[in-house]
């Protein structure tokens, strides 16, 4: 096994990765920044190297100082976590050259992976489908036309060094073309540092679901299912789930297949992600490979009972996969909802604060992956991504029903959270149906946020409004001085809390109209 895992990360993931080397006896490493020193993910780790100032440019991204503090500490590996290095070929590739492991594929993969016109003429080869389109870049708008003549329109231009839909535009006629390609290069050149665009037939409404692998270092690769990732903004993922309702048993092993090939054409090892769009008519097409541990493996681990993060130390460690592709069968349904320190009601605008109350749910099927406590300090220098709550259930229904209660029972404060708003969508009747696609969720979105409370509930937030309002009378006759906080729970507690009767009003009011009964 490893001697020692560096933990090139923070936040939830960090702690995640953290828990995995516990379990398998093998000591690990924090490293933090000025802003993270009392964190969560450094008093998980067994020690902890400062590696510089808040700002990520200054700490979390310094490559060198992280292979610096792996050495120092003496240990034998780093493990990239999602994010910040975890993509990085040359960070794979200077973790390699200092003779430690990294927890991750080879770096030639990473960079097999990271041009998406490269993977594109790989995933070709490997005979997995694509969307019809060119594999190299576009000379000018006269070759762009001709392209989208060839496969109709509408068609979408893409970066070739892309993802995440930086340099993206979809084209719907001929005579928007130039524009559209001269706006599509001015963004990839700004993001990317490289111009490069070039056109695929544009998929309307699809799903977007991807294939989890596991490789090992000894040519054996699994397919461990699908997730369903199309509950998404502006290409952030909201809410994941694993199996997806448009993936029947026979689509799986198709997909599963056809991911497994893309990761053996690339030389994969370690966990990685196919991503596919699945169109109206059950048609896929691959997208792109997420190189790392993503977000959402938690969905997976619940269908399969299988530890990635386990398993992407193992296999570091060169271990071989004990388990066969026909012993991998998903059982149930698991739902993640990714808690994130937004404002959903204010255009998803991050808030800040202290988290001066936080009440996790548990009981039945419930999972926490989070990196944050009370008295933790939310900035802006890090993804406002504080937690996972994700649930298992043997159906999905059931599933939905489980989350909806775990969110319930979860009450954060001192900063704004997506709490309410995966409410909302638990309550959705499309996505009870299972009815979405990439575009739905911003196309439901003013018609969530505009859901009333429930009257009961507004009858009990009047009241507690009353209450406060008494209690702040009583305290002003007896001469008390500043009036008081509110707690979660809609009682009065600290005077220091909150100093404005109004704004204390409004906050209980608020908390409890939106505690359905
Ligand atoms: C597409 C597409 C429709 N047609 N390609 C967005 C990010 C990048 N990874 C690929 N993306 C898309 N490629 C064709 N030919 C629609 C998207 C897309 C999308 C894909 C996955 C998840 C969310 C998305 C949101 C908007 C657009």
């Amino acid at each position: 096994m490893l001697k020692k895992v560096l933990v090139a990360n923070r936040g939830e993931i960090a702690v995640r990765i953290m828990r995995a080397c516990r379990e398998l006896g093998v000591p690990s490493v924090a490293v933090y920044s000025d802003a993270d020193a009392s964190a969560p993910h450094v008093r998980a780790a067994d020690e902890a190297v400062h590696i510089g100032a808040a700002p990520s440019a200054e700490s979390y991204l310094r490559g060198e100082r992280i292979i610096e503090a792996a050495q120092r500490t003496g240990a034998d590996a780093v493990h990239p976590g999602y994010g910040f290095l975890a993509e990085r070929e040359w960070f794979a590739r200077a973790v390699r050259d200092a003779g430690l492991t990294f927890v991750g594929p080879p770096p030639e993969a990473i960079a097999a992976m990271g041009s998406k016109t490269a993977a594109r003429t790989l995933a070709i080869a490997a005979g997995v489908p694509v969307v019809p389109g060119t594999t190299t870049a576009l000379r000018d708008a006269t070759e762009a036309r001709e392209v989208a003549e060839r496969f109709g329109f509408p068609v979408l231009l893409k970066a070739a060094a892309g993802g995440g839909g930086k340099g993206m535009r979809v084209v719907h006629a001929s005579g928007d073309l130039a524009a559209a390609l001269d706006a599509a290069r001015r963004e990839a050149k700004n993001a990317f540092g490289d111009d490069a665009v070039y056109v695929e037939k544009y998929i309307e409404g699809p799903r977007h679901v991807e294939i989890q692998i596991l490789a090992d270092a000894h040519g054996n690769v699994v397919s461990l299912g699908e997730r369903e990732c199309s509950v998404q903004r502006r290409h952030q993922k909201m809410i994941e789930e694993a199996p997806s309702v448009a993936v029947s048993p026979a689509l799986r092993a198709e997909m599963g297949a056809t991911a497994v090939r893309a990761a053996r054409s690339a030389g994969y090892v370690s966990a990685g992600t196919c991503e596919f769009l699945l169109d109206r008519d059950g048609r896929f097409y691959f997208l792109e490979m997420n190189t790392r541990l993503q977000v959402e493996h938690p969905v997976t681990e619940l269908v399969t009972g299988i530890d990635i993060v386990q398993w992407q130390l193992r296999v570091a460690a060169g271990e071989r996969l004990s388990f066969t592709q026909d012993q991998v069968a998903p059982h149930g349904w698991a739902i993640e909802c990714r808690i994130t320190s937004e404002d959903p009601t204010n255009g998803f605008l991050p808030s800040t604060g202290r988290i001066s109350h936080l009440q996790l749910p548990s009981g039945p099927g419930v999972r926490w992956d989070g990196g944050i406590e009370t008295g933790s300090t939310i900035g802006l220098n890090y993804d406002p991504m504080l937690a996972k709550l994700i649930v298992w259930a043997p159906t999905r229904i059931e599933a939905i029903e489980r989350m909806h209660r775990a969110l319930l029972e979860l009450t954060i404060e001192g900063v704004e959270t997506s709490r309410d708003f995966h409410l909302r969508v638990m309550e959705d009747d499309d996505f009870r149906n299972g009815d979405i696609d990439i575009q739905w969720l911003e196309r439901r979105l003013p018609s969530i946020l505009a859901v009333a409370p429930p009257a009961g509930n507004l009858r009990i937030a009047a009241i507690t409004g009353a209450l406060i309002a008494d209690q702040d009378r009583q305290r002003r006759a007896r001469g008390g001085g500043a009036l008081p906080g509110v707690a979660s729970h809609g009682l009065v507690t600290s005077p220091a809390a909150s100093t404005e009767n109004g704004a204390a009003w409004r906050r209980v009011a608020r908390i409890e109209a939106l505690r359905p009964a």
